[in-house]
């Protein structure tokens, strides 16, 4: 029987800014359409993040998710995954608002703190629809994005055992695999965990063939049967990245938060339109796509 592979889709992020392209899902409804519209092209969950319907900034307020999130859980029936990593810039309760407020069966966690550079993005651009957005990206040459151990911890406690989520663990590098590892050694999580290998981030590991064979074989002697893994290449490594994921036993995660494009120098549409492109390859190499409720069965998630 082919393997069945659970589609992620990041549809809006706080990386990307009006002013890069026009398809970015900004306001509730724009969000929440493209949610659905990408559950209905062969996501299972929706990665999500919010943003300020008056500018179209990245928000934490938990208000701007309330302005889509039930729309999405009444039109579909994907896995919601709310992000904890929110922006740099935002603190730390600010960034754990919105998943406190709704108690998603899942969340993201960024494994530990590290430089996020996304200023390299605004050389591309000469004008801006709003100042916030270069000010937004020039201030990742400065300001790290952080996660220390006690605030993995708190996190793990807070919405994993009290709240009941479980978590997509970002990892950028394979140091926080090791730390993932040394969690599940010391009991703070449980098997199965869905780990995502994210490479391309400047301050992560780079997005090439032989750095996902570095992060699957490092989590392979770490965590052994004890995790399932997702790949998301940023930028124009998204398609081919995901494709060798899924190739060497894992899953895909692609979307609008980490590259607006389906083809070289070409902005998708839509976040529907990069699910069904790798939908599309995943199926021509033989591989089936998991339904929510195939996800939720193997991640041992709570239930929407
Ligand atoms: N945009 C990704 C590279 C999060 O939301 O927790 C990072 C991300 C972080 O998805
Ligand atoms: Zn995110």
């Amino acid at each position: 029987m082919a393997r069945k592979i659970i589609i992620t889709c990041a549809v809006t992020g706080s990386i990307h800014t009006p002013t890069m392209s026009p398809y970015l899902p900004l306001t509730p409804d724009e969000i929440a359409l493209a949610s659905i519209e990408a559950a209905r092209a062969g996501a299972a969950i929706i990665h999500l993040h919010a943003r300020d319907p008056a500018n179209g900034r990245p928000s934490a307020d938990p208000e701007h998710f309330r302005a889509f999130l039930p729309r999405i859980k009444t039109e579909c029936d994907a896995i919601v995954n709310i992000s904890t990593g929110g922006s740099s810039l935002m603190s730390l309760d600010e960034r754990l608002a919105p998943a406190r407020d709704a108690r998603p069966e899942m969340c993201s966690l960024n494994m530990g703190t590290m430089n996020f550079g996304v200023f390299p993005l605004q050389d591309r651009y000469k004008e801006w629809q709003h100042p916030w957005e270069s000010e937004l990206l020039d201030a990742t040459r400065r300001v790290p994005f952080t996660n220390t151990f006690d605030d993995l911890e708190m996190i793990i406690e807070d919405l994993g055992n009290r709240n009941g989520a479980r978590f997509e663990f970002e990892c950028y590098d394979v140091g926080q695999i090791e730390t993932l590892a040394w969690y599940l050694r010391k009991g703070l999580i449980r098997a199965p965990l869905y780990v995502q290998f994210v490479l391309g981030v400047l301050g992560g590991i780079g997005a090439s063939p032989e750095n996902l064979m570095i992060m699957k074989s490092t989590a392979d002697r770490l965590l052994g049967d004890q995790y399932e893994f997702s790949v998301l290449g940023a930028g124009g490594a998204q398609m081919p990245l995901a494709t060798m994921g899924a190739v060497m036993g894992g899953n895909v995660r692609v979307g609008l938060e980490d590259s607006l494009f389906i083809g070289a120098g070409k902005l998708a549409t839509s976040n529907a339109e990069q699910v069904t492109r790798i939908r599309q390859i995943l199926e021509a190499l033989g591989f089936e796509i998991a339904s929510a409720d195939q996800a939720r069965a193997r991640l041992q998630l709570k239930g929407a």
